[in-house]
């Protein structure tokens, strides 16, 4: 897969047409802080297309972008961040348990972001395993592998690999490595 155009679209924080819509939808999921956003730059090859931030929480809202005027990346808030509240953080756990899985969106395929700096959590693993009951094909993308040496990086990766039990891509969307294999998986599943 080849970027040649994104645009943002739209954010939506309930029903919407465009869930409907004919293009196969690709959903950034992960962690508040893991890099979703910053992974979707990396792969438009555009440092603002998506806002990002240092400040966990920075996603609210389901943001669709239009790629190659033939997908949807959609970005998803970040689940577990505990400075939101409960009240907050039981909201933002709904609205992405409702995109994937009321059946309402054509999700076509997940991205599962995890910081490869930390051992896989609870929510990683509650999340890879929601996408298995629903269906959803994944890959997970193990993220900040610049802030890893070679040694640190071969041990995550298989922590992270035996954890979750999925394919993981190692990657950095500070550095873009791992950028042209994570587009090529992208477009191996969504066929
Ligand atoms: N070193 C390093 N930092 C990264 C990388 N990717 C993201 N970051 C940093 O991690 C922080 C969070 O990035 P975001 O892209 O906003 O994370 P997010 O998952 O979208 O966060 P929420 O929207 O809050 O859920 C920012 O300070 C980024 O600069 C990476 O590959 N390497
Ligand atoms: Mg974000």
């Amino acid at each position: 897969m080849n970027i040649t155009s994104a645009e943002f679209v739209k954010g939506i924080i309930g029903t919407d047409p465009i869930l409907k819509e004919k293009y196969p939808q690709i959903a950034f999921v992960g962690r508040s802080n893991v890099g979703k956003s910053s992974v979707i730059n990396s792969l438009v090859m555009r440092k603002d297309l998506v806002k990002s931030s240092s400040m966990p929480g920075k996603t609210r809202e389901i943001n669709f972008f239009i790629i190659n005027k033939k997908y949807y990346f959609v970005d998803l808030p970040g689940y577990g961040f505990a400075r939101m509240g409960a009240k907050g953080a039981e909201k933002i756990r709904k609205l992405i348990l409702w995109y994937l899985g009321s059946g309402e969106a054509r999700v076509n395929m997940v991205v599962l972001i995890v910081d490869s700096v930390v051992k896989p959590m609870a929510y990683d693993k509650e999340m890879a395993d929601i996408l298995r009951a629903e269906n959803i094909p994944f890959v997970v993308v193990a993220n900040k592998i610049d802030r890893l040496n070679q040694t640190e990086r071969s041990h995550n990766m298989k922590a992270i690999e035996s954890s979750l039990g999925a394919l993981v891509l190692p990657y950095s969307a500070r550095t873009h490595s791992g950028r042209d294999e994570l587009l090529e998986t992208i477009s191996k599943l969504i066929k």
